[in-house]
């Protein structure tokens, strides 16, 4: 059990690494702790980029495919909190000095129009949500060569950077349990993969989203965009890179390295 201030402690870390780009040795490191610990550093260093103007607008979830939860060896997904300096417009440009070392991944992102709070079905949560979006999310852990446990990626906001969502489109029926995924850099396939690979429905990542955050009384808010998580392996960018995704009945979203 970590003390309020080696939370504090820990919190400044992993914002300091954030906010020089350099990155660090995993915490856990110099003191073990637990998962819920993770989130407590978490919550202490988002705040600390709330007092520096950065607004919360949604939340991503991390860990949702098989292939992740088995090499990290974890049963259930992790979130991270979004905010508004990480939101990149369509085709912009990631900067690539300003991280330590980004991967992108596809996703399908949920734009929700009302609150979600507590346990709530797959219906309810899709009569929740106003639009679906095609996305990518830049990861980019601030531990040194992506090396840390369950715990210190969850202080660490699951390796959130940026992302970029396509338009938004609002059809009740579309079913978006498996739905194809193209992710290309320069225009070449490089991952290929299917909605389903997100806990075999991007629905059941916000189910689980909903009933994590009611562990600690907390919910989701109209207006928040929901990251679901990665469809397939995520790719490393250099400058002069182009990254697309494409998800079949979505859209399209892309981003340039500079
Ligand atoms: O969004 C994600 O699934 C990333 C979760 C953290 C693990 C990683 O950095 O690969
Ligand atoms: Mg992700």
């Amino acid at each position: 059990m970590l003390t309020p201030q080696q939370v504090e402690d820990f919190a400044h870390d992993v914002d300091e690494a954030f906010l020089r780009i350099a990155p660090i040795d995993k915490l856990t490191l110099k003191t073990p702790f637990g998962v819920d610990q993770g989130y407590l550093i978490q919550r202490a260093s988002m705040a600390r980029r709330a007092a520096r103007g950065d607004v919360r607008i949604g939340m991503k979830m991390g860990l949702t495919s098989r292939a992740k939860m088995q090499q990290m060896g974890v049963l259930d997904p992790i979130y991270g909190t979004l905010t508004s300096a990480m939101l990149m417009s369509d085709g912009g440009t990631l900067q690539r000095s300003a991280h330590c070392h980004p991967r992108v991944e596809p996703e399908i992102a949920f734009l929700l129009g009302k609150p979600l709070r507590g346990v709530v079905s797959m219906a309810q949560a899709w009569a929740a949500i106003d639009g679906v979006c095609a996305a990518l999310e830049v990861i980019d852990s601030r531990f040194r060569n992506f090396e840390f446990t369950l715990p210190d990626v969850v202080a660490d906001n699951g390796s959130s950077a940026r992302f970029v969502l396509s338009s938004t489109i609002r059809p009740r029926d579309l079913d978006v349990s498996n739905l194809g995924m193209v992710m290309k850099k320069n225009g070449v396939v490089a991952e290929v993969g299917s909605s389903a690979a997100v806990l075999d429905h991007p629905l059941r990542s916000l189910v689980a989203l909903c009933e994590q955050l009611a562990r600690v009384e907390d919910g989701l808010h109209a207006g928040d965009i929901i990251m679901t998580g990665g469809a397939t392996a995520a790719i490393p960018v250099q400058p002069g890179d182009w990254v697309s995704v494409e998800v079949q009945n979505i859209g399209r979203a892309e981003l340039f390295v500079a």
